[in-house]
C-alpha cells in the first residue's frame, strides 16, 4: 500500500517537475522573444533617428549651398547693373552733360540778355529789363554794375559808329551771338587769373609734387552736396587707378556714414569710420594715418555740415585741419568749400566765413543744375579770389568734373 502512494506520489511530482520545467521554458522563451523584440525595435528607433538626422543635416546643407547660391547671383546681378549704369552714364559725354547742367540758367538768364539785345536795345527800359535780369542771376551788385557800364558803351558806341544799313543787315541772331560773345569775354577776364594760377596748384598737386598722400578737407553748410561729391570723387581718382582712402568725419548722423559707405563699397574705395565716442579729428586722424601706411595718393575728408556763423562748429574744422598737421606738416593739401548753385548771394557769405576760419583753396559749385543761378560762380569767384575747383550738375556719378572756365562760360552762354 506504502508502495502504491509513494509511486503515486512520485509520478505526481514528476508530472508536476516535468510541466514547471516545460512553463519555465516557455516563459523563459517568451522574455527572450519580448528582450529580442525590444533590442530590434530600439535599434531600428536609433538607426531611423540617425538617418534622419543625416537627412535633415543634408537638407540643412542643401538649403544653406541653395542660399549662397541665390546670394552670389544677387551680387553678381548687382554688380552687372551698376557696371551698366555707370557704362550707361559714361555714354553721356560731360560736355553735355555741362551744357544740360546749365541750361536753366542759360534759358531764364544768359538767353534773355541775349533777346533784348537782339531785339536791338539800346534805350533805358532795355537796360532796366536788363538789370532786374543780371540781379536774378545773383551775379551781385558790383558786377552788375561793372556789366551794364560795359555794355552801355558798347551798345551806344556800336550804333553811333556803325554805319545804319549795315546795322540792318545784321539778323537778331547775329546781334545775339556778338553780345553773348562781348559777355564771354567780360566774364572770362573777371575769373581768368584765378583759374590759371591757383587751380594748377590746387588741382594737380599729386601730380606735380612729390606729396605722397594728397589730403583734401571737403567742408560746407549742411545739404549743399558734399558726402555725394565726395562719392563722385573716390570713384573718379579710383577708375583713373589711384588709391583712394575716404574718412567719414561726420560723426554727427550715423546716417551720414552709411550714406558714404554706400558711394564707398561702389568706388571699391576703404574708408575710415569713427570709433565710438571719437572726435571727427580724431577720425581724420586715424583715416590719414591709415592713407598714408597704405600708400594712398588721396586722402579725402567729409565733415558735417554746419553754418557758417556758428563759432564752435567753425573751431572744430580748425581743430580738424590743425590735426592732420601733425601727420604731415603740409596737410590738407586743399580745403574745397562746396557751394549749392541755389543758394546765390548767401554763398558769398558762406564762403567768406569758411575762408577766413580755414583759408579755402577752392570752391566746389554744386547743384548747377537745378538752380537758375549757375552764373552767380563769377561772381564768388571775383569775391574771394580762389578758383572753382570741380563742378556739379546732377546727381550721378559722372556729373561732376573739374572746372574748365572756357567750357563753362561756353555752356553757360551758347557761344563758340
Ligand atoms: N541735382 C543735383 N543734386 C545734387 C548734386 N549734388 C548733390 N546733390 C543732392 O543733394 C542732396 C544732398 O547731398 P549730400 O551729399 O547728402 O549733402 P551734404 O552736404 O553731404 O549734406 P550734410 O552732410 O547733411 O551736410 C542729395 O540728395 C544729393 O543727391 C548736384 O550736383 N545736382
Ligand atoms: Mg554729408
Amino acid at each position: 500500500m506504502d508502495n502504491v502512494n509513494t509511486t503515486a506520489t512520485t509520478n505526481i511530482l514528476n508530472f508536476v517537475n516535468t510541466h514547471i520545467t516545460l512553463l519555465l521554458i516557455i516563459l523563459l522563451a517568451i522574455v527572450a522573444v519580448v528582450i529580442v523584440t525590444t533590442i530590434i525595435i530600439i535599434r531600428v528607433r536609433v538607426r531611423t533617428r540617425a538617418k534622419k538626422k543625416v537627412e535633415e543635416k543634408v537638407q540643412e546643407e542643401v538649403t544653406v549651398e541653395k542660399v549662397r547660391v541665390e546670394k552670389v547671383r544677387v551680387e553678381k546681378e548687382e554688380e552687372k547693373r551698376v557696371v551698366e549704369e555707370i557704362i550707361e552714364e559714361v555714354k553721356v559725354p560731360w560736355s553735355s552733360r555741362l551744357k544740360n547742367g546749365l541750361l536753366r540758367s542759360r534759358g531764364d538768364i544768359w538767353d534773355k540778355i541775349g533777346n533784348v539785345f537782339s531785339r536791338g536795345a539800346s534805350d533805358e527800359s532795355s537796360f532796366e529789363e536788363l538789370e532786374e535780369i543780371l540781379y536774378a542771376a545773383d551775379l551781385g551788385p558790383k558786377l552788375v554794375e561793372e556789366l551794364l557800364d560795359e555794355l552801355k558803351k558798347v551798345s551806344t558806341g556800336g550804333t553811333n559808329d556803325k554805319n545804319e544799313n549795315e546795322n540792318e543787315n545784321e539778323n537778331e541772331n547775329e546781334i545775339e551771338k556778338k553780345f553773348k560773345l562781348f559777355l564771354y569775354d567780360f566774364l572770362y577776364k573777371r575769373m581768368e587769373m584765378y583759374h590759371t594760377t591757383q587751380v594748377t596748384q590746387a588741382t594737380q598737386q599729386t601730380e606735380k609734387t612729390n606729396v605722397i598722400t594728397n589730403v583734401i578737407m571737403i567742408v560746407g553748410v549742411n545739404g549743399v552736396g558734399k558726402t555725394t561729391t565726395i562719392g563722385k570723387l573716390a570713384m573718379k581718382y579710383s577708375s583713373e587707378g589711384a588709391k583712394v582712402v575716404v574718412g567719414a568725419c561726420d560723426t554727427f548722423r550715423a546716417a551720414a556714414v552709411d550714406q558714404l559707405e554706400v558711394w564707398c563699397k561702389r568706388a571699391n574705395v576703404q574708408m575710415v569710420r569713427a570709433r565710438e565716442g571719437s572726435d571727427p579729428s580724431g577720425v581724420a586722424y586715424e583715416a590719414l594715418q591709415s592713407a598714408r601706411n597704405s600708400g594712398a595718393n588721396y586722402c579725402i575728408l567729409d565733415t558735417a555740415g554746419r553754418l557758417h556763423n556758428n563759432a564752435n562748429l567753425m573751431e572744430e574744422l580748425k581743430k580738424l585741419k590743425r590735426v592732420l598737421s601733425k601727420l604731415d606738416a603740409s596737410a590738407p593739401h586743399q580745403i574745397l568749400l562746396v557751394l549749392d548753385a541755389i543758394t546765390g548771394q548767401n554763398a558769398i557769405k558762406q564762403a567768406q566765413e569758411f575762408h577766413r576760419a580755414l583759408n579755402l583753396t577752392g570752391i566746389i559749385f554744386t547743384k548747377c543744375d537745378g538752380s537758375a543761378k549757375a552764373g552767380s560762380a563769377v561772381a564768388i569767384v571775383q569775391e574771394l579770389k580762389i578758383p572753382i575747383v570741380f563742378i556739379g550738375v546732377g546727381e550721378s556719378v559722372e556729373d561732376l568734373d573739374k572746372f574748365d572756365l572756357k567750357e563753362y562760360l561756353e555752356a553757360l552762354l551758347d557761344v563758340h
